[in-house]
This record gives C-alpha cells, sequence and structure tokens, in this order.
C-alpha cells in the first residue's frame, strides 16, 4: 500500500524483497526451480522427489537467512544477557514443516508447490529426521530452542553434532535389529560450517606447575593430543517472529599441525590412525536412555562439546568486553542433566589457567553463571566417572575438581561438624568400593539453581537423592515443569484439529497456549462435538492407512486406538499394558458376546541395543501381536501393532490420532514425561499412574476427565519396605494367573517355553516396578475406559476439555519461568536489515 511504500523509501533498512526472499507464490515457485539448477544441478524432468525436497529447503533456507544473521549479530553487539543451552542431545525431528509453520509461509509454499505439479507433504515426508537423541531428553531441548527463539530470548543450543544419530530400528521375526542411522549422507541444506571459528580441545598428557612474570604460581597442562572442534550452525526460528537463534553443533577432526612430526618421521599410518582417532568422537551418539555407561569416549565426547562451547562464548563474550569480570551477567548457562556438567571444572580452568583469575571471583562467576537440570531419580542412571579414567583423559580437570571439592568440604565441615556420613555423600569423589567422579554433586556444587522437570520429581529429589544438597543450600532448589510447543505438536502435526480450533477461537492459542481455555464454552455445543469427532475419525483413517503400508495389518479406524509410544523400559512398564491386552483376549475367548468397543494397541518405541529384559518386551508385543491379530474368533476386536522405528516423525502421525494415552510407569520413576503432554493436547484421554506430569495434567483438565490407577509413590515405598512379594498377587488373582501362564507355556510362542520366560520370572520373583501390584487397579480402570468410550458424547467432551485445560503445557510457559526465576534474561527484538545495505 501508499504508505508501506513511502516508508520503503524514506526508511533504507527496510527489506528489499528479491529472488531469494520474496514471499509470493510466483517468486516462491520460481527460486525453487533456481535451486534446483544452480544448486542441486538438476533439471525438473530428471530431478528426483529429493531434489526438489533439497531445492525447497534451499528457498525456505534463504527465506530465513536474513532473520537470522541479524539475530546473531543483535545478540553480538547488545549488551544483554543471552542463554547458553547446553545438551549432549538435541531431538529437533525435520526442519522444513517447522520452519514454513514459523515463516508463517505454509499456504504460499503450498500453492507454490502444487504449481510445480508437486505436493507440499510429499517433500516435507522426503526429509530425513536428524536422530540427534533418544528420547524425551533431547526433544526437550528442542521444544526448548523453539520457545526461546519464539519469546524472542537471545539464546544458543550447544551440542554434538553426531555422524550417527539414534539407530533405525527394524523389526525381523518380531526382534528389534538395529540400523546405523546415516542422516547425513545425501547432504543437510539446513546446516552452515563455520570452519573459520574452531577451536582446540586437549586430552591426556600432564599437568605442570610454573611461575609466570609476575611471581604468580600457576598450571599449564601438556596434553597428549588435540582435537579441533568446527561447529556448524542451525537457525532455529521462532514463530511469527524475526528471531532466529544458532543451534551450534560440534563436529570433532584432527588437529592437523598437532602430529606433523609423526608424519615427517616417516609414520604417514600413525599421523592418519590419530586423525582417525579424533573423528570418532563424534561419531555416533550413545543409544542408552535411562542408564548410563561409563565408557570412556562417552567422557571424551562430553568434555569435547563443553569444551568447545566455553571457548566459543568467551570468545564472543570478549569482543564487546574487556574482561570476564562481568560473564555472569551477560550468560546464563544451562546444563541439561549431568551429560555438560564437567562445564562447572572446564570454566573455572579456562578463568583461571587461561584468563589468570584467582580461585574465588572464578568461583563466584562460575556459580552465578550455571544452572542444572535433573531429569532422573533412577540410580542406575546417575553419571560417576571411575576416577582412573577421568584422570587420565582429563587430568587437569581432575586437579581443579579436587580443588572445588575441598574447598566446598571445608564449608560443610563447618557447618555439620563431626558428621562424616554428609561428608562422604556430599563429596564430588565417591569412594565407596572403587573410586567415582560423581557429576550430579558437581553440578550441584557448581550451580545457584537446581531444578526437576515436574512437581512431583522436584519434591522427590529434595526428598531422595540430592536430600543431602537440598539440607546445605534449599534456595537452590526449584522446579520448572516441562512443556511441549505447540507449534510442532499441534499445527504441524495436526492440521485439522488447527483448523477447528482457529475457527472458533481464533489463532492466537499458537503462541499463547492458555487460550484454548474458550473451547469449554463449546463443550455442550453437539455440532462442535461432532466436528471434534470428524475430525479425529479422519486423522485415524490416515493412521489405519500408513500402519496397513509400514507392517500390513489391517485396523479400524472406528475402534478405540490406545497408544503407548516412548522408549521401551521397564520402568515405562509396556508389559503391563500387554497383560491388559491379553487379559481382554481371555475374556473375549471365553465370552464371545462380550460388550466390549474393539481396540486397536499400537505401540512404538526404541530399546537401548545391550538392554536385554527391554527387547525381551518389543519380542512379547509383537508375539502376542500375532496371535492375536490372526485369531478368527476374535474378529478383529482386537488389533496390537508395533510400529517401527519410533521417532519425532512417526510421533507427528501417531499422537493426533490417539483415543487413549498409556503413561503408566510405577509412581516416583517417571521424572516428568513430555508425551502425556502430546497426547492430551491432541485430545487423547490419559489412563496414568500419579506419576511425572501426569499429577499436574490431571490437576489442569480435572480428575473426571483423566484415568487414574495404581499405587503412590509413597505406596510403592512402603509395599518394597515390608519386602514385597509378587508371587502373592499371582496366587489369589485369577485371572492375572491365566494371563501369566498363558505366556509361560509358549501360547504366544509357537510352543516355545524359553522365549518369553524371562519375563514372567522376572514378574513372578522379582518384579522390581510393581507391575503385579497394579495389575488389578489398571485392569479396573481400563473397564471405566471402555464404558466411557461406548459413550462417544461423553467421551467427546472429555476430549475436549482435555484440550482445553492443557494451556500450561506449552513449552513457553516452560522457558518464562527458567527466563523468570534461573536465567534473570529478557527478550529483545530484532530489526531486520537488508544484507545489501548494511554489514555488507
Ligand atoms: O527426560 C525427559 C523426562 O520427561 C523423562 O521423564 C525422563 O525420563 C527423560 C541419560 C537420559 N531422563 N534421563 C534421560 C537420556 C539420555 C541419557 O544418556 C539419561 N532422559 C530422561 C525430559 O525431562
Amino acid at each position: 500500500d501508499h504508505l508501506s511504500l513511502m516508508a520503503s523509501i524514506l526508511n533504507p533498512n527496510v527489506t528489499i524483497e528479491d529472488d531469494r526472499t520474496g514471499l509470493d507464490i510466483e517468486t516462491i515457485r520460481r527460486a525453487v526451480l533456481d535451486n534446483l539448477f544452480y544448486i542441486q544441478g538438476k533439471f525438473p524432468a530428471i530431478a528426483t522427489k529429493h531434489d526438489f525436497y533439497m531445492a525447497l529447503a534451499y528457498t525456505v533456507r534463504d527465506r530465513l537467512l536474513q532473520r537470522w544473521l541479524n539475530s546473531v549479530q543483535t545478540n553480538l553487539k547488545k549488551d544483554v544477557k543471552s542463554v547458553a543451552y547446553l545438551s549432549a542431545e538435541f531431538l529437533v525431528g525435520p526442519h522444513l514443516g517447522n520452519n514454513l509453520i514459523n515463516l508463517d509461509i505454509y499456504q504460499q509454499v503450498e500453492q507454490a508447490i502444487k504449481e510445480s505439479g508437486l505436493n507440499l507433504q510429499e517433500l516435507i515426508d522426503t526429509e530425513e529426521e536428524p536422530g540427534l537423541g533418544n528420547g524425551g531428553l533431547g526433544r526437550l531441548a528442542a521444544c526448548y530452542l523453539d520457545s526461546l527463539s519464539s519469546l524472542e530470548i537471545p539464546a544458543i543450543g550447544y551440542g554434538i553434532r553426531y555422524e550417527f544419530g539414534i539407530f533405525d530400528q527394524h523389526i525381523q521375526d518380531g526382534w528389534q535389529v538395529e540400523i546405523t542411522d546415516k542422516w547425513l549422507q545425501y547432504g543437510n541444506p539446513w546446516e552452515i560450517a563455520r570452519p573459520e571459528s574452531s577451536v582446540m580441545v586437549n586430552f591426556g598428557g600432564r599437568t605442570e606447575a610454573y611461575t609466570d612474570d609476575h611471581g604468580a604460581f600457576r598450571v599449564r597442562w601438556i596434553p597428549e593430543y588435540v582435537v579441533k572442534g568446527i561447529p556448524y550452525d542451525t537457525p532455529i526460528l521462532g514463530y511469527k517472529v524475526n528471531t532466529a537463534n544458532t543451534l551450534r553443533l560440534w563436529r570433532s577432526e584432527a588437529c592437523e599441525s598437532f602430529n606433523f612430526e609423526r608424519f615427517n618421521q616417516g609414520d604417514y599410518y600413525g599421523a592418519v590412525d590419530s586423525k582417525v582417532h579424533s573423528e570418532n568422537l563424534c561419531k555416533v551418539l550413545y543409544p542408552n536412555d535411562e542408564p548410563i555407561q561409563g565408557k570412556e569416549l562417552r567422557l571424551q565426547q562430553q568434555y569435547f562439546f563443553v569444551c568447545c562451547s566455553l571457548q566459543d562464548m568467551i570468545r564472543t563474550h570478549l569482543i564487546e568486553n574487556s574482561s570476564l569480570d562481568n560473564f555472569d551477567q551477560l550468560w546464563a548457562i544451562q546444563l541439561n542433566d549431568t551429560h555438560p556438567a564437567v562445564a562447572v571444572a572446564e570454566l573455572m580452568r579456562l578463568l583461571v589457567d587461561v584468563h589468570h583469575y584467582e580461585w574465588e571471583p572464578a568461583w563466584q562467576i562460575t556459580e552465578n553463571t550455571f544452572g542444572y537440570t535433573n531429569h532422573t531419580l533412577l540410580p542406575e542412571a546417575l553419571e560417576k566417572w571411575p576416577l582412573s579414567i577421568f584422570g587420565r583423559l582429563l587430568p587437569r580437570l581432575l586437579e581443579i575438581i579436587y580443588e572445588i571439592n575441598n574447598r566446598f568440604l571445608e564449608r560443610v565441615r563447618i557447618k555439620f561438624p563431626d558428621n562424616g556420613s554428609k561428608m562422604s555423600s556430599l563429596s564430588i569423589i565417591d569412594e565407596s568400593d572403587d573410586k567415582y567422579v560423581r557429576m550430579a554433586n558437581l553440578a550441584c556444587i557448581g550451580s545457584h539453581r537446581i531444578n526437576g522437570v515436574a512437581q512431583l520429581h522436584s519434591e522427590l529429589l529434595k526428598e531422595t537423592i540430592l536430600h543431602d544438597f537440598y539440607a546445605l543450600f534449599p534456595e537452590k532448589f526449584t522446579n520448572v515443569t516441562n512443556g511441549v510447543t505447540p507449534r510442532r505438536w499441534m499445527v504441524l502435526s495436526n492440521p485439522r484439529l488447527t483448523e477447528l480450533i482457529t475457527q472458533k477461537i481464533g489463532n492466537r492459542w499458537i503462541n499463547h497456549l492458555d487460550e484454548l481455555k474458550q473451547l469449554e464454552q463449546f463443550v455442550d455445543d453437539a455440532s462442535f462435538r461432532s466436528q471434534w469427532r470428524q475430525v479425529k475419525q479422519e486423522v485415524k483413517q490416515d493412521l489405519a492407512k500408513y500402519i496397513e503400508k509400514k507392517v500390513g495389518i489391517v485396523v479400524n479406524p472406528a475402534s478405540l486406538f490406545d497408544v503407548q509410544v516412548k522408549r521401551i523400559h521397564e520402568y515405562k512398564r509396556q508389559h503391563l499394558n500387554v497383560l491388559h491386552i491379553i487379559t481382554l483376549y481371555n475374556r473375549l475367548k471365553h465370552n464371545p458376546n462380550l460388550d466390549i468397543p474393539p481396540r486397536t494397541f499400537i505401540f512404538g518405541g526404541k530399546a537401548a541395543p545391550g538392554y536385554f529384559m527391554a527387547k525381551r518386551i518389543i519380542k512379547l508385543i509383537t508375539s502376542v501381536g500375532d496371535v492375536i491379530n490372526n485369531d478368527p474368533d476374535l474378529k478383529d476386536r482386537l488389533k496390537v501393532v508395533f510400529l517401527p522405528d519410533y521417532n519425532v516423525t512417526l510421533g507427528q502421525r501417531v499422537y493426533p490420532a490417539a483415543d487413549l494415552s498409556e503413561q503408566i510407569s510405577t509412581a516416583g520413576k517417571e521424572a516428568s514425561g513430555t508425551g502425556n503432554m502430546k497426547f492430551s493436547l491432541n485430545g487423547a484421554l490419559t489412563i496414568g499412574t500419579l506419576d511425572g506430569a501426569n499429577v499436574e495434567i490431571r490437576e489442569e483438565v480435572g480428575a473426571e476427565n483423566f484415568f487414574l490407577f495404581g499405587l503412590t509413590t509413597p505406596q510403592v515405598a512402603e509395599v518394597k519396605s515390608h519386602g514385597y512379594y509378587p508371587r502373592g498377587h499371582y496366587d489369589s488373582n485369577e485371572e492375572l494367573r491365566g494371563v501369566l501362564d498363558l505366556i509361560s507355556c509358549g501360547f504366544f510362542s509357537r510352543g516355545n517355553r524359553e522365549l518369553l520366560q524371562p519375563i514372567v520370572d522376572n514378574l513372578l520373583y522379582d518384579d522390581p516396578y510393581l507391575l503385579l501390584a497394579d495389575y488389578q487397579s489398571y485392569i479396573n480402570s481400563q473397564e471405566e475406559v471402555s464404558e466411557a468410550y461406548k459413550d462417544q458424547e461423553r467421551w467427546s467432551r472429555m476430549s475436549i476439555l482435555n484440550v482445553a485445560r492443557m494451556g500450561k503445557f506449552s513449552s513457553d510457559r516452560s522457558i518464562q519461568e527458567y527466563c523468570d526465576n534461573i536465567w534473570k534474561v529478557q527478550p529483545v527484538s530484532i530489526k531486520l536489515q537488508a544484507y545489501n545495505q548494511e554489514n555488507a
């Protein structure tokens, strides 16, 4: 219009749109063909779907570069605090669709692609997702990056650019088979390498004391070898804002100059060998969800990315600041679990050894800078490194940890004199049998805030594993309940429901999720409820087609879709779900006229490759499915599907189609869960225990809209304290006995009695996660589910109310809490300047 035209003539800072930035349909269409030719080197006639995907990806990237570079530039120059989110995992999921949503150009691009005779959804589905995480923890980091940008907070995510992410899962003969994930093999259009910002990282060797020119006592680290870290940057655009923060992932390479000596001596193989070793460092993501393995390579990975990231922050800081005195005023560093906790010691090393700070001021800066998020109470998941490995790999860091520990224990001694047990539980060094470095203790001591990820979890932290730290510094402890981004987990993944909701209440809910509350006014509107059911039905039909295509099982889209998707772990109790399935099977076999709604049980999830029991649980699910799906007596009333290779992309298909969300972990074991939020946001009802964020979800949606069962955390402790005897439940519960006996006798394993017996034995003689204790309560609750589902009007009411009351679980709310209570950071709005008018 006239005014903005005038403004653009008068204001030289207004972007002038061209072939690389223009957002009209015709420009986009031409830009895709242009990129197809000049980047992919293809004519349309010979281009593959992947070529078109790449051409479109570059077209979209062009359109966010302006925002990205302006954001980076602004953050460099402004004296405002930035967040550095340190995480060994970022499970970002495919970028294309999400960037179209956040750029708010989905419709134009869809049209432009259509005019080229292509289908946007197909191109979106062509993208290989970067599987740089295991599960909830990595996905949380990704949701948080989306919210940081959407809230216009200056931020950077630091992590590792694994060459192989989480393995691809195939199912062969009902077993999991792992295939390496070659996510980079066809190129990654979303990243830009920045070799000019490479940094060096020391490993091994020894330390040496010396006196500097001013007579000060100092230490230097003479490493055995040096690895180069090269940053790869990916833009993370916020929703309908100009802020595009950076995800900076480090790749390792040999530092060429280092082994030149060897090379010159003729040891060509030795020189190349060290190159191979350095490049191995970030080859592969460790595929363990919770129990961690104390492998040396993993410690190398952790130190590598932490060291690179801290050097990077310091370098950036010193561009506009003359010293590091105000480092803590311009940086808030969050430790995503203990995986990056060595950062506490590394920042001390950089301040004291490299920048020559005295210990005390350096410690003040360090403690003010860090925050630590704990994600688990499972004792086997608490990271500890054998002292021998730690000292050999990071000799200087170990010295610094000893110094931190000595000074810390001195303070403890003053507060709790003569309390040896307190001292040994608080010490960073575990001296029980073998010696270990305890990373959670280092993280607690070096951070000014410590948080759990759901209210219950944060309370349990204070009562159990971090009890002694809580007694020492209660003011450090806080809670931030997890959240998920509604952009990916609703707008992108469930366009039909997005459309229906937006028709009713407008679109402000997308970044103000509390506004979903307004849906409550339509809960009594029968025609709205029928539209609501219609949407769910269509989404279920899509998933049914996908299931048939992928695993060849025909499922009834009108049946109740009962879904459990998450990593396979005994504490998550996928096998309790199976006990219910077999219970229904037995009931239907004995009473074919039983009036229960047909159900489709859908599972998905990966097992850690070395986790024996988890792999058996997958075999149990697929075996039970083989029998049930092919039993003509059932007349298709029950189906059991195991969807292979559960990942972000598949999650986007599954959450919208679920009727029932299974959140059935043993109370006190699941720190939060985030899948629980995604299901409920998409209108599924939850059957769940009082665990993790389930407690808060139930509080929000109302007890009457949630299927609760099972022991509470104190009851679990109570049962265990009296010597839990699982056999007793088997002896006294006939139906449970029938279920376990059916597994034992080889009914689901073609007569093979050994195959599934380890699961049965574990339940009868140990049952650490109390499946048998919770069995009856679960079955009863499932009966209520079936009753509720029979009354479709009632079910729709409950479903609408679940969605309407999910406002709290936006990651925007979580991030706002981190900003206010932990990081003390403010938003900065980004002004756009054309690349050819400034900074040129
Ligand atoms: O972190 C999620 C929570 O919602 C889940 O409840 C929690 O289980 C999950 C070692 C972990 N805790 N610990 C891990 C991941 C990888 C690894 O190598 C531990 N993941 C969680 C987000 O808060």
